[in-house]
């Protein structure tokens, strides 16, 4: 296997909006991040992944982009970018920035003159037609939206103020490679590239069978080739990380973007899990690592997560964020530093803060889940109802501001959060954290310690002993003669574990664990609720 830089890092996720506020605005910014880079740099962190900051009407929280070229207004300047770059540079870390080319803001140049008219030169650079299929968008009913200038309607996989861009245009395409070398000029580290699984259509835009199913939005024909060319084109000019957001994608189609061989993209999001597993599903999510392991092994490389600014935090959604929530916390964050694959962490995963409920809709932000809030209260159903069906998967969940400190507003800024504080800062909060020797905070950084040791973690082979038990999950990782054993109880009570005949013949060494005193009777292992260890077998 070849060895990389970005196979072996640790990415932190820094939804800067939620991060540190400098100035009193509400709104987190670049200027706090940068003071906050100590703090990131102490945990381990090697890649910092920074959500869009370009200049944006923020409709989608920066992913409605109005100029790739400039900083938004709330997030800070050119200027503090460039700080921010070189700051993380001298502290030995890179940085990703995430890049939306799927769709631009409706308020972009681009747009104002392709909708003007019917034969402006950027008429093509977006996707118009007399009539609408009946696709669904991620956030609205229709894909497609009237626009009485020219009479027609344009093409959105998302809002309505996300137009998609015609990738079948070269010169869209040209214009995109074009601004891509500008940023990768200023010296930045690789892209996470925003809902990349998206950027070809079919030709005609056929009905769907199910319009409900909107898996017909990602993985059409041509998206490769797009990829290829990007990648001619830019990427491998540079020594970089790219890393796509790819929707509803197999093992088999995941290969097709990170295939060594195929020259696209180096590592990629899969959403099997976060998608598609709304709860903990022991035995399924066995199958996804199981599957996209032997799909990817040695041929293209996985990443590990289970949340982000998308997904409801992955101990309230995943794990106990009650009473074991700290058990729980150091458990999901061992399982996926210790899988096949780069592990991310985002922001405020490594002290275990939870989701929310808020009381009221108003409360909440998010385009996604106020769309849908809408859509359900004007079928005329009961709006308490709708807004509970909603809450636990909410992307607000984790877009509560980060827990500095138990001061008001949780130390996060001075002036009034864009968004509520989750209530239970004055427990779960960093300087908590960092005070207590048994923190969720202190055990993250153990365990990247771990990995920056220890090459196994990273390039070791994986295989599972116990894929049909619905709660202990332990699997071993081998590298060259260093063979590791994880053993996870994800479980609320105990469960004894016998290790099966192969594992039991060694002599286990105990590199890691969330609890004090290991429990174990000659080869069967007492493992206690949410217990989590990392053996050495020797
Ligand atoms: O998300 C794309 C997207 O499809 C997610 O909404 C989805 O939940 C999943 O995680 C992928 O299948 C990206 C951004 O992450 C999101 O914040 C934006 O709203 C969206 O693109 C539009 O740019």
């Amino acid at each position: 296997m070849k060895k990389t830089w970005w196979k072996e890092a640790v990415v932190y996720q820094v939804y800067w909006r939620s991060f540190y506020d400098s100035d009193g605005d509400g709104y987190g910014d670049l200027q706090g991040l940068i003071e906050k880079l100590d703090y990131i740099k102490h945990l381990g962190i090697d890649v910092i992944w920074l959500n869009p900051c370009y200049e944006s009407p923020d409709k989608d929280n920066g992913y409605d982009i109005s100029n790739y070229y400039t900083i938004m207004d709330k997030a800070g300047t050119m200027k503090a970018w460039e700080t921010l770059l070189d700051e993380v540079h001298k502290r030995d870390m890179k940085l990703i920035m995430d890049l939306v080319v799927n769709h631009t803001s409706n308020k972009h140049p681009w747009f104002l003159e392709s909708r003007s008219s019917k034969d402006n030169p950027k008429r093509d650079w977006y996707i118009w037609r007399d009539k609408p299929n009946n696709w669904r968008s991620y956030f609205t009913p229709s894909a497609w939206e009237y626009d009485e200038t020219t009479e027609q309607y344009y093409f959105h996989s998302f809002a309505v103020e996300q137009p998609d861009l015609n990738w079948k245009n070269p010169e869209v395409r040209e214009e995109i490679y074009k601004m891509m070398r500008f940023w990768l000029d200023k010296g930045i580290d690789g892209f996470r590239l925003d809902a990349i699984a998206l950027l070809a259509k079919p030709e005609g835009f056929p009905d769907a069978a199910n319009p409900n199913d909107i898996r017909y939005l990602t993985n059409n024909p041509g998206l490769h080739d797009y990829l290829r060319e990007m990648n001619e084109r830019v990427f491998k000019h540079y020594d970089i990380f790219t890393v796509g957001e790819v929707a509803f994608a197999s093992p088999e189609e995941g290969l097709k973007y990170v295939a060594e061989d195929r020259h696209e993209l180096h590592t990629l999001f899969h959403f099997e899990v976060c998608d598609e597993m709304p709860s903990w599903e022991p035995l399924r999510f066995k199958q996804i690592q199981k599957r996209w392991y032997e799909a990817l092994w040695g041929k293209g490389w996985n990443s590990q997560f289970l949340n982000n600014h998308d997904h409801t935090r992955q101990v309230t959604r995943y794990g106990n964020d009650k009473e074991y929530r700290l058990e729980s916390a150091k458990l999901l964050g061992t399982m996926l530093h210790t899988l096949p694959g780069t592990p991310y962490i985002y922001q405020g995963e490594e002290i275990g803060m939870t989701g929310v409920r808020f009381s009221s809709i108003d409360d909440y932000n998010d385009i996604a889940m106020k769309n849908k809030y809408e859509e359900e209260v004007a079928k005329g159903r009961d709006p308490q109802e709708v807004l509970e069906s909603l809450q636990p998967l909410s992307r607000d969940n984790s877009r509560t501001p980060m827990q500095w400190d138990d001061s008001r507003h949780a130390g996060f800024t001075t002036g009034t959060p864009w968004i509520k504080v989750n209530p239970n800062y004055k427990d779960i909060n960093v300087k908590q954290a960092l005070e207590d020797p048994n923190s969720v905070y202190h055990y993250y950084r153990k365990l990247i310690q771990l990995r920056k040791e220890n090459p196994v973690m990273v390039y070791g082979t994986f295989r599972d002993y116990t894929e049909t038990e619905p709660y202990i999950y332990a699997y071993t990782r081998e590298l060259d003669s260093e063979r590791w054993l994880i053993v996870l109880n994800h479980c609320d009570h105990a469960n004894d574990y016998e290790l099966p005949a192969p594992l039991a013949s060694y002599k286990r060494e105990l590199l890691l664990g969330n609890y004090e005193d290991i429990q174990e009777h000659g080869a069967v292992l007492h493992m206690r609720p949410h217990e989590a260890r990392i053996y050495k077998l020797v």
